[in-house]
């Protein structure tokens, strides 16, 4: 029988379009969440998708029902489940933290003392009041925690925050960062040989997708006296390229530069005298 490996991700929400994205860029064919499909399977690839609520995708994982899964740090942690985090996705960026009204005095942790906070996460909040020694009262609601203060529900709340504008239309203020969370793949932490071995295949090509991603390939005219002071400021794979052009004292120089120093990287070859430098996105990058 071909081995294969379930992988649980969000059916639909702020995760969904990002990890069938990752998956695709990996060149694994597979159709979308459709109507009710709960499962699919890749043609060319031994992963099945399951599409799943994002808060089951951790006790799937757990139950061995699913192998691996991509979910967010926040929900795993809340889930207490036993599974392994084996990358992080560096997408679903967002913190879980403490608000309180706009207009409250804040100086300090202190304020939670006696206070109602509102929040989904009674687990991680619970473990933070209790690293912190405050006393609340937890209040779990299961949705539109923002609101809590404003009904008289709650003295502050603790949710997830991204761009900061639920809290602010709601006259609330950020105050405490509990949690950075971003999407993760988890797995299963006894997978047996063969379906470890499906799980660092995927993992590999993950990685080149998003070396790729982080990565530019570049191409410039160099004259030739600049080649020794060119090279020394391009990292490469290695070493650069260099081939001579059909015009005397001339070099094409090609390399790959890294996206984080990518423009101090290009203004110091033009400083150096480079022409023509052309930036041309790399697809893969196997390393
Ligand atoms: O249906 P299902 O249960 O699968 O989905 P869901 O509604 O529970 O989750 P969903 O799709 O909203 O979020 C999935 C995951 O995305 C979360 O578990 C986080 O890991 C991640 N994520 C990233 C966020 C946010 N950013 C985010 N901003 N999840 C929720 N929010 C909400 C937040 O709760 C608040 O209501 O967005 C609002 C705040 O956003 P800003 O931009 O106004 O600060
Ligand atoms: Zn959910």
């Amino acid at each position: 029988m071909e081995h294969r490996i379930k992988i649980a991700i969000q059916k639909s929400g702020r995760l969904s379009e990002d990890s069938i994205q990752l998956l695709r860029e990996c060149g694994v064919h597979f159709d979308g969440a459709g109507k009710g499909s709960l499962v699919a399977p890749a043609s060319n690839f031994p992963i099945d998708v399951l599409y799943l609520r994002d808060d089951d995708i951790p006790q799937y994982i757990q139950d061995g029902i699913a192998h691996v899964g991509i979910v967010g740090e926040n929900v795993l942690i809340e889930s207490r489940a036993s599974i392994d985090v084996v990358k992080r996705l560096d997408f679903g960026k967002c913190r879980l933290s403490l608000a309180v009204p706009r207009a409250a005095e804040y100086a300090g942790l202190d304020f939670f003392n006696g206070k109602r906070i509102a929040t989904s996460y009674p687990v991680i909040l619970d473990d933070f009041l209790k690293n912190n020694g405050l006393r609340s009262e937890v209040h779990t609601i299961s949705g539109s925690v923002e609101i809590a203060p404003n009904i008289g529900l709650a003295d502050a709340i603790c949710d997830l925050v991204s761009s900061g504008s639920t809290l602010l239309s709601n006259g609330l203020k950020e105050v405490e960062v509990i949690l950075k969370s971003e999407a993760v793949m988890a797995a299963h932490p006894n997978l047996n040989d063969a379906q470890k071995n499906i799980l660092r295949r995927l993992l590999f090509r993950i990685d080149a997708v998003r070396t790729a991603i982080a990565n530019k390939y570049i191409i410039m005219n160099v004259p030739d006296e600049a080649l020794d002071a060119v090279r020394s400021v391009l990292p490469g794979i290695k070493s650069p390229t260099v081939t001579p052009l059909a015009v005397k004292g001339w070099s094409a120089m090609h390399s790959v530069v890294s996206e984080t120093h990518f423009w101090e990287i290009i203004d110091e070859l033009k400083r150096l005298g480079a022409q023509g430098i052309l930036v041309v996105p790399i697809e893969k990058m196997i390393v």
